[in-house]
């Protein structure tokens, strides 16, 4: 996306919020939307079966990128948080009962708290949180201590948005298994950056969207194992969901379709289908060393202008610097960047019990995609130079 912002070559540095569209993504809409547009699953028109066949394959190539067993573990959702509410409606009010416990982490982004809060009023359960050290890393140990025969579910965020730490998630995983605990996973920040495995992981269901992954917004994925989806009820009633509906009785459609009631987004699915086919044609592993060689060099020159702290230190990072600067709101700092060209988020990134764990109102937020280079983290830096001069 080249282009002018303030009369400056914009500087994208909030990938972690929406990342940009490859032109294959944009070309598949507009294809879709010219030539093919129609709904699925209903019509035995041309174009219904050639829509309904894209949306199928676009099924199969997430299956396929997440190494998924089979295509009826793909649920298309309209995003994480979707896909999150969904679990905690259907799987969570099915399961948990007063004085269950769900176990989550102090670095969970709203969309992983809000839902498991909301389940547990209902329902008088208890909402426990792993905490996190100074570095913003995961206490592995408090986690086992807070898994017991209470536990109905742990939902982890895979990535941390605030900090970019990662999880390790296929020990949370193996340890809440050994307890028959099932775990879902917050894959949000991590899809975009590496390959996820969701049978090595051998998570319950993990949960990201297509906007952070170079594909349309609207659009998300909840992979669930099929044991698990097929024994949960429905999350919403409507077409397509039904295999039949009178008055007295509806009997449901077999997964994913039981989960996926009324028109879908459509295009959003194709479109997701796309940049999955832009991540695969560039390789996915490659573009994740890229990033870590980036974070690192923007690691190394953030933390040497005076006055700036690092938010988030974790050994094991994504492509994501959250800072502070002494003295100076980080809403401010955004505003000058932005008079340079420089997008970066400032505030409290959906995660304010991260803000508070670290004593911070809010953070600036740089985060990083494979388009970024080394002269973006340039701008970046000469940017917060010019922040320094200005509040002197
Ligand atoms: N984080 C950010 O700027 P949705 O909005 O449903 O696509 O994703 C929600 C979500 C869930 N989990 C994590 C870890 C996330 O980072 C996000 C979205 C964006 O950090 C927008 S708040």
């Amino acid at each position: 996306m080249k282009q002018k912002i303030r009369g400056k070559p914009l500087v994208y540095l909030d990938n972690a919020a929406t990342s940009q569209k490859p032109q294959i993504v944009l070309d598949t809409l507009l294809r879709y939307y010219t030539a093919q547009n129609s709904n699925v699953h209903r019509g035995v028109h041309f174009l219904s079966e050639q829509a309904t066949k894209e949306y199928e394959d676009a099924r199969n190539k997430v299956r396929r990128f997440i190494n998924a067993a089979e295509e009826r573990e793909i649920v298309f959702v309209r995003g994480t948080t979707e896909a999150i509410n969904l679990v905690a409606d259907s799987y969570g009010r099915q399961n948990v009962r007063a004085g269950d416990e769900v176990v989550i982490s102090a670095m969970e982004h709203h969309s992983n708290i809000v839902p498991w809060q909301m389940l547990c009023q209902e329902k008088g359960a208890v909402l426990r949180v792993v905490p996190i050290n100074d570095a913003g890393e995961l206490l592995l140990e408090e986690y086992e201590r807070l898994l017991t025969p209470k536990t109905r579910l742990v939902a982890m965020a895979h990535v941390s948005n605030a900090l970019g730490s990662i999880n390790p998630v296929r020990r949370i995983v193996e340890l809440a298994h050994r307890q028959n605990i099932p775990v879902l996973i917050d894959g949000a920040q991590a899809v975009p950056h590496a390959r996820v495995d969701v049978r090595d992981l051998n998570c319950d269901f993990y949960a990201f969207s297509g906007h952070k992954v170079f594909g349309p917004t609207g659009i998300g994925v909840l992979y669930g194992k099929a044991t698990r989806l097929e024994a949960m009820p429905p999350y919403q009633g409507g077409g397509d969901m039904i295999s039949s509906v009178t008055f007295e009785k509806t009997t449901y459609n077999k997964i994913p379709y039981k989960f996926e009631a009324g028109t879908p987004n459509i295009a959003g699915v194709i479109g997701l289908g796309s940049a999955i086919d832009y991540l695969t044609s560039i390789r996915l592993d490659a573009a994740s060393a890229h990033e870590n060689e980036l974070l690192e060099y923007a690691t190394n020159a953030i933390s040497q202008i005076s006055g700036i702290r690092l938010v988030g230190t974790a050994r094991e990072k994504s492509a994501i610097v959250s800072f502070v600067v002494d003295g100076l709101h980080p809403h401010d700092i955004g505003t000058i960047l932005d008079q340079e060209g420089i997008a970066v988020r400032t505030g409290h990134h959906c995660a304010q019990p991260v803000m508070d764990r670290f004593g911070v109102p809010a953070t600036v937020r740089a985060s990083l995609a494979l388009y970024n280079t080394r002269e973006d983290i340039d701008a970046l830096v000469s940017g917060l130079r010019k922040v320094s001069e200005v509040f002197g």
